[in-house]
């Protein structure tokens, strides 16, 4: 049977996030993206309302919520602003390794204290000489007695710093390939643990990305997740999971561009009527419209397939790659549809192609999406 209604909860949630977005981040989106800085208020409430990291079990102490209802949360949040969607999106995918990979003392241990207070997770598997090739990783951990020491550089890293938890990957053996990998969480007061912010980005300039340094980090053995050998497949298996969000926050950032130019369309002028008139208007609108609609359903199956436990690592590569696409392309009409005005800080639609061109680019390249589905199909 398909269904596409949602529950009241859903609706409830989607009504929420809604309300959230156009109190707490549209009017303050253009000036964080300016400052480039993390707006910690928007963190701090959206603990309070309950839509921080909302992935946490409840036997954790969290709402355990689905990756339909983050989906439908976060299509809302990033038609605000994408940046900061990206900050709240990035603490689940930080939560993530320790649900696929954690027993569950370590997600009590790790998670509940995310719980009790505004505070974030982040997930670093990138380095500076290494991204696609993930299994390739530089960051050492070397057993010594009962804790892991790391040393090495992490990039490009959502949170990092300001996160309470980070789960951390590297290898014991550089030669040893995805086989040698482990994953580790690393407190963030751990001593020799520091971290550099990433400044001057094109867009999501209110997500704050930075490198992270591993000096002699100690980390107790029970901070591993899953056993030796793991880390690899942990964090494939979480990013077959968190790159549905990046979808919904995708359809999120269309659903602005397509709302911002039909608003433009109907009251500006040219030859004596609204450019909405014209069918070279109107075609790109209805474009726009075609991408949302399309980009929800494969979302919400990939979510759905996640909720179900059913395989979701080629449904969420589709939908991740085709959705940031969509947006980009939604974005980038709709900065034709404002024309100069567009192209100027004045309206929105300027920040929504700078802001979604990353979507094409994190949790995996689209490049790297297309491995994965035609690896799926040639199978
Ligand atoms: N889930 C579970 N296991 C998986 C998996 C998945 N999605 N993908 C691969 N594996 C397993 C394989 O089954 C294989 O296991 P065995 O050796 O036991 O048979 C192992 O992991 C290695 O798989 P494979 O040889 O396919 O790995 P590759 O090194 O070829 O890498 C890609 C595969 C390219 C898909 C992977 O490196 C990748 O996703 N890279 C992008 C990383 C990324 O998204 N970075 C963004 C960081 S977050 S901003």
């Amino acid at each position: 049977m398909i269904d596409f209604t949602l529950t009241d909860e859903q609706k409830q949630l989607q009504q929420l996030a809604r309300d959230f977005t156009r109190k707490e981040i549209i009017p303050i989106a253009a000036e964080y993206d300016q400052k480039e800085e993390l707006p910690w208020q928007v963190v701090e409430k959206a603990f309070e309302v309950g839509l921080l990291n909302i992935a946490i079990p409840e036997h954790a102490g969290g709402l355990g919520l689905g990756m339909l209802d983050e989906c439908i949360i976060g299509e809302e949040l990033a038609y605000g602003c994408m940046g900061i969607y990206t900050v709240l999106m990035a603490s689940e995918l930080g939560i993530t390794p320790i649900l696929v990979g954690g027993t569950e003392e370590q997600q009590k241990r790790f998670l509940t204290p995310l719980t009790e207070k505004p505070s974030l997770a982040a997930f670093a598997l990138s380095e500076p000489n290494n991204g696609s090739d993930a299994a390739a990783m530089g960051t050492t951990a070397v057993l010594d007695g009962d804790e892991w020491v790391i040393n090495g550089t992490k990039m490009w890293i959502s949170n990092g710093g300001v996160a309470d938890i980070t789960v951390v990957f590297a290898t014991t053996d550089r030669q040893g390939g995805h086989r040698a990998t482990v994953a580790l969480v690393v407190p963030k007061d751990a001593p020799g643990f520091s971290w550099n912010k990433i400044k001057h980005k094109m867009g999501q300039r209110a997500s704050l990305t930075s490198e992270l340094v591993f000096e002699n980090v100690r980390v107790p053995k029970e901070n591993q997740l899953g056993g030796l050998g793991d880390g690899f497949k942990i964090a494939m298996k979480t990013l077959d999971k968190t790159r549905v969000p990046v979808a919904a926050g995708s359809v999120g950032v269309a659903r602005r561009a397509l709302e911002e130019s039909l608003k433009y369309a109907k009251q500006r002028e040219a030859f004596g009527k609204p450019i909405a008139d014209f069918q070279a208007i109107q075609f790109k609108l209805a474009n726009m419209a075609m991408g949302i609609e399309t980009g929800r359903l494969v979302t919400w199956k990939a979510a759905w397939l996640v909720d179900q436990g059913l395989p979701h690592g080629v449904e969420s590569a589709i939908a991740k790659a085709y959705c940031s696409e969509m947006a980009f392309d939604a974005a980038n009409e709709a900065i034709q549809v404002h024309g100069g005005y567009g192209y100027v800080g004045e309206y929105p639609v300027e920040k929504l192609l700078r802001d979604v061109k990353l979507n094409q680019i994190y949790e995996g390249t689209n490049e790297i999406q297309r491995v994965v589905i035609s690896r799926s199909l040639l199978r």
